[in-house]
């Protein structure tokens, strides 16, 4: 009895409005899903000013990034070509000086933002995740730009490239030991490469919809599971102090999930409400910004899983290698990595019918975390529904075919061999921490070293190369490398033939009765003038990639262009 009040309790709690005007002020869980503020420049420049800040809120962090007119996460659109200028500015206060990784920067050292390499809970940065546009401060470095709440608005100023592919990119901060604290807490938003519809005509015309799904701490740790789900055998936590994943599918998970920031928290997930014209069909462009959650995307009418008609991933339309024109992929369920973006037509329920955004389990593997089937959001037809803020263009001109070979044609230059592994930094105590590494095949394991200039890989601009990356640990990884998009050829050892390209790939977990360990192969392009420059590779679990599972690539001019030549590693 005693148990029920205090659910009762919990819920009313957790379901409580928040007093508007503080930040990173959140919708309460059972919200009808708002739509992010659409920021979009004049004359091919948008100008945008950002901070970043935080707030402690029942014991966890919330980090937010706010515009000057006080809009949270807002969606930068530009068209190709277009001039991007931001100023972001740091507020953050420190909250628990005690974090592990802290390594705060000795106190009188000067901070030049693009030399200062610190790594501190107060000092972020920016990663346009997706962008193929130069590493370089100012743009997309991440190795060494780090802005501290004492600096000046710190600008970023890029153009987006007149070659972009056209689809839904993002923004979020990549401090080494630090990222996922801050996307944990909230701070992503989207970017938006506009013109899919100049890619694809079947989505011409259509009202578009963007939406985030992000993992935050539970907000309720201590509830037992609902009772509508089958009896869980077992609970246990990982070695990071999250829920394990059981591999029934169902029990505690190890975060919670929002949906443009409406909670739908453990155990009963209440879900957010999205509203739509019967039957209408609608672009929807969901990112996956979540720290360590996997997702398994379904549309669900009756129970019935719904089409879903994919066009393009991670910000890239499908059709890219020129054969598949207007390409839409029907799929029921779509898995998207943390860091992943899936972009797809969906087709509202009939008047009557309440459909349901939900996510199906994803076996993370033995060491992996909890995460189980739940509901998001439901769908309700109703003739008045308001209409999205944003619909692509009706007779759009049809983006010009790529003038580079489709890159599943052009011969690699080399074939490197890369694994994740992990190692407890005290093998005889299973409860010691975790080293994550991510290794060039053949280099001793080392976590990622943010003192070291050493590249761990050196690649020449204008070639491109096959990448094998193994996973030779029992949890799930997620391969993202920053910059430029791959080609995936292998999965698990057998060809697949996408007929597009991704920049965030899972890579399955290995098994101790496995003969092989499970492996991807990618077709590495490096023939972007811009790739030219110095940037990270990482697992895509910001636990993992802030635990060392992160190297760097450096991308040297063509041969020939300098005088004088770096060795290869
Ligand atoms: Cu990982």
């Amino acid at each position: 009895m005693k148990q029920i009040v205090l659910i009762a309790l919990l819920s009313v709690i957790c379901l409580a409005k928040e007093p508007p005007g503080n930040t990173c002020n959140r919708p309460s869980p059972g919200s009808v899903v708002p739509e992010p503020e659409d920021l979009r420049g004049h004359d091919g420049v948008l100008k945008v000013d950002l901070t970043i800040r935080n707030t402690e809120v029942n014991g966890t962090t919330r980090y937010c990034y706010v515009d000057a007119n006080g809009n949270q996460s807002p969606t930068l659109r530009l068209n190709p070509g277009d001039l991007l200028i931001l100023h972001l500015k740091n507020d953050l206060t420190a909250t628990d000086p005690t974090a592990p990784h802290a390594m705060h920067m000795p106190a009188g050292k000067s901070s030049n933002p693009c030399l200062s390499g610190a790594m501190t809970a107060t000092s972020t940065n920016l990663h346009f995740h997706g962008l193929t546009i130069p590493a370089v401060c100012h743009q997309d470095d991440v190795v060494k730009t780090s802005v501290s709440p004492r600096d000046a608005p710190f600008e970023y100023r890029f153009r987006i490239p007149a070659d972009e592919p056209p689809g839904l990119y993002w923004y979020h901060p990549h401090i080494h030991g630090f990222s996922k604290v801050q996307v944990l807490g909230g701070a992503s938003g989207a970017l938006i490469v506009e013109g899919v519809e100049r890619a694809n005509k079947e989505v011409a015309g259509l009202p578009e919809r963007v939406l985030i799904i992000r993992d935050q701490d539970l907000l309720n740790p201590n509830a037992p599971a609902s009772k509508s789900e089958p009896v869980v055998p077992r609970l246990l936590l990982d070695r990071d102090g999250d829920a394990a994943n059981n591999g029934t599918g169902f029990g505690k998970p190890a975060k919670d999930l929002s949906i443009n920031f409406v909670p739908v928290p453990y155990p009963d997930y209440p879900p957010a409400a999205i509203v739509m014209k019967p039957g209408e069909r609608q672009l929807w462009r969901v990112l996956n910004a979540s720290a360590i959650t996997y997702l398994n995307l379904e549309v669900l009418f009756n129970r019935k899983p719904q089409p879903l008609g994919l066009v393009a991933l991670d910000g890239v339309p499908l059709d890219q290698n020129g054969k598949s024109a207007d390409l839409v992929s029907w799929q029921t369920h779509l898995g998207v990595p943390p860091g992943a973006r899936v972009e797809f037509i969906v087709q509202g329920p009939p008047a009557g019918v309440q459909g349901l955004l939900v996510t199906r389990s994803v076996d993370t593997g033995p060491g992996g975390e909890n995460d189980p089937n739940r509901a998001i959001a439901t769908i309700t037809a109703s003739a008045d529904a308001p209409e999205p803020r944003s619909t692509l263009a009706v007779s759009p001109t049809p983006i010009p075919a790529p003038t580079s070979a489709w890159l599943g044609d052009v011969v690699p230059v080399r074939t490197r061999k890369l694994y994740f592994s992990e190692k407890l930094t005290d093998p005889n105590n299973p409860n010691s921490a975790t080293e994550f590494y991510i290794t060039v095949d053949g280099k001793t394991p080392a976590v990622f070293d943010p003192r070291s200039s050493l590249p761990d890989i050196v690649a020449q601009q204008g070639t491109v190369e096959d990448w094998i990356i193994e996973n030779r640990s029992n949890e799930l990884h997620a391969f993202h490398i920053h910059q430029l998009h791959f080609l995936l050829l292998d999965y698990l050892g057998k060809p697949v033939n996408e007929p597009f390209l991704r920049d965030t790939v899972n890579v399955p977990y290995y098994k101790d009765n496995m003969l092989v360990y499970p492996s991807v192969r990618l077709r590495m392009d490096f023939r972007d003038p811009n790739v030219v420059g110095t940037f990270p590779y990482h697992c895509h679990l910001l636990e993992h990639e802030d635990g060392g599972m992160m190297g760097v690539i450096r991308v040297e001019a063509p041969l020939g262009a300098k005088a004088r030549q770096t060795p290869s590693f």
